[in-house]
């Protein structure tokens, strides 16, 4: 999961934040050992005896004055031989230490850039990441990524059990309705949905409103049979708002929640958005949501875009345990301000989880 995006981010990350400073570090260390074994060479009396004890030559204070005077005037002192003039220059030079100016390169954001678009990460959304990290210091680089990626990622708090728990309390039900295209995931993510409703001791009714793809209500039906929910159904070929419209009813005979299934539509299939818009405009549901198909990459942008006019409430993505991108969920993110309500993480009832920012960011760049 989020391979791609995991590999663009963590490349950036490395190229800053040392291996490569240690390194370096490790090697000043020891050229700054080096140097201060010159140092003690250079300081020694002729007898060998180090210079600071050196009777002859004086006190502590006297060694300090010839060291000063070295830095000072670059020069060496008593010792005349060139080699330790070498030597001692060698010791006053200052240090080159490259890498304080370990500034993030335009060129280096380029091609960054490009690996974040190959993980499906919208080029616009790319372009902003990396517009953050325009001169900035690359040491910083990990916190100045997760801050980004928190910002972009970040939404106000919704449970949705709480809603649907006030909704049933001041009038009796609630009603929430799923829509998207084709195998976008949204009957499993009903089924999964109905299970931590369920948890959660809140009556649920599943309303089969996919009357238009054969097998559609079987599948349904398969999955209220396993959970013990109840489900509301009709022919098919029938008219899908009368099936949420008979579900309400029973949803308000039982205090619960109709958790109601589409069929899948292209926003060019212009039959079925009609269709849909009929559902919307004869039963209001309390909260829609669009499901999308993290697979699908950048088209992801396009859906919501295509669906725009259905004035959607919040958004649940699918299939993210086998996208290896990951890139698309920022683009997401940036493109509404609607809520991402859950990730769908399997196939099974549980694999549903609620979306958390910093548990995402933290699996990217960790
Ligand atoms: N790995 C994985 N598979 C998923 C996930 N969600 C759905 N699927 C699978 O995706 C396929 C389509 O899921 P459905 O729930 O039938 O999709 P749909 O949107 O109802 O499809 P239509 O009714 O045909 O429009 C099924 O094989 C699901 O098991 C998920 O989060 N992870
Ligand atoms: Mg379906």
């Amino acid at each position: 999961m989020f391979g791609f995006i995991k590999k663009s981010l963590k490349g950036i990350v490395k190229k800053f934040e040392k291996p490569v400073d240690n390194k370096e570090t490790e090697k000043d260390k020891e050229e700054i050992v080096a140097q201060e074994k010159v140092v003690e060479k250079n300081n020694r009396s002729s007898n060998g005896a180090p210079f600071l004890q050196s009777k002859k030559e004086g006190t502590t204070t006297k060694l300090k004055k010839t060291k000063d005077k070295i830095e000072k005037e670059n020069e060496p002192t008593e010792r005349k031989d060139t080699e330790s003039k070498d030597e001692i220059k060698e010791i006053v030079k200052p240090k080159k230490r490259g890498f304080f100016s370990k500034q993030i390169s335009e060129k280096d954001l380029e091609k960054f850039k490009l690996e974040l678009v190959k993980a499906n990460v919208s080029f616009d959304v790319a372009e902003e990441i990396s517009d953050k990290l325009k001169d900035k210091d690359g040491r910083n680089i990990k916190k100045l990524l997760r801050n980004e990626l928190l910002s972009l990622l970040e939404q106000d708090e919704f449970k949705i059990e709480t809603f649907i728990k006030d909704k049933i309390k001041e009038q009796g039900n609630c009603m929430v309705l799923f829509f998207g295209y084709n195998g976008s995931g949204k009957t499993t993510t009903i089924a999964r949905l109905g299970y931590l409703l369920k948890e959660q001791k809140i009556p649920v009714v599943f309303a089969a409103a996919d009357t238009f793809r054969a097998a559609a209500i079987e599948q349904l039906s398969a999955h209220a049979e396993n959970l013990k929910i109840d489900i509301v159904k009709h022919k098919y070929g029938g008219d899908p708002a009368a099936v949420v419209f008979d579900a309400k009813k029973h949803a308000k005979a039982v205090n619960g929640v109709v958790l109601a299934d589409t069929a899948g539509r292209l926003h060019s299939d212009k039959n079925l958005m009609e269709e849909l818009h009929k559902i919307l405009r004869i039963n209001k549901p309390d909260l829609t949501i669009l499901v999308l198909d993290s697979l699908t990459g950048s088209d992801i942008l396009e859906q919501i875009e295509k669906f725009g006019d259905v004035d959607f409430d919040a958004l649940i993505l699918t299939k993210v345990d086998v996208n290896e991108k990951g890139g698309a969920m920022l683009s997401v993110k940036q493109k509404t301000d609607k809520p991402i309500l859950f990730l769908g993480m399997g196939q099974e009832y549980k694999d549903l989880e609620k979306f958390d920012a910093e548990k995402i960011v933290k699996k990217m760049l960790d």
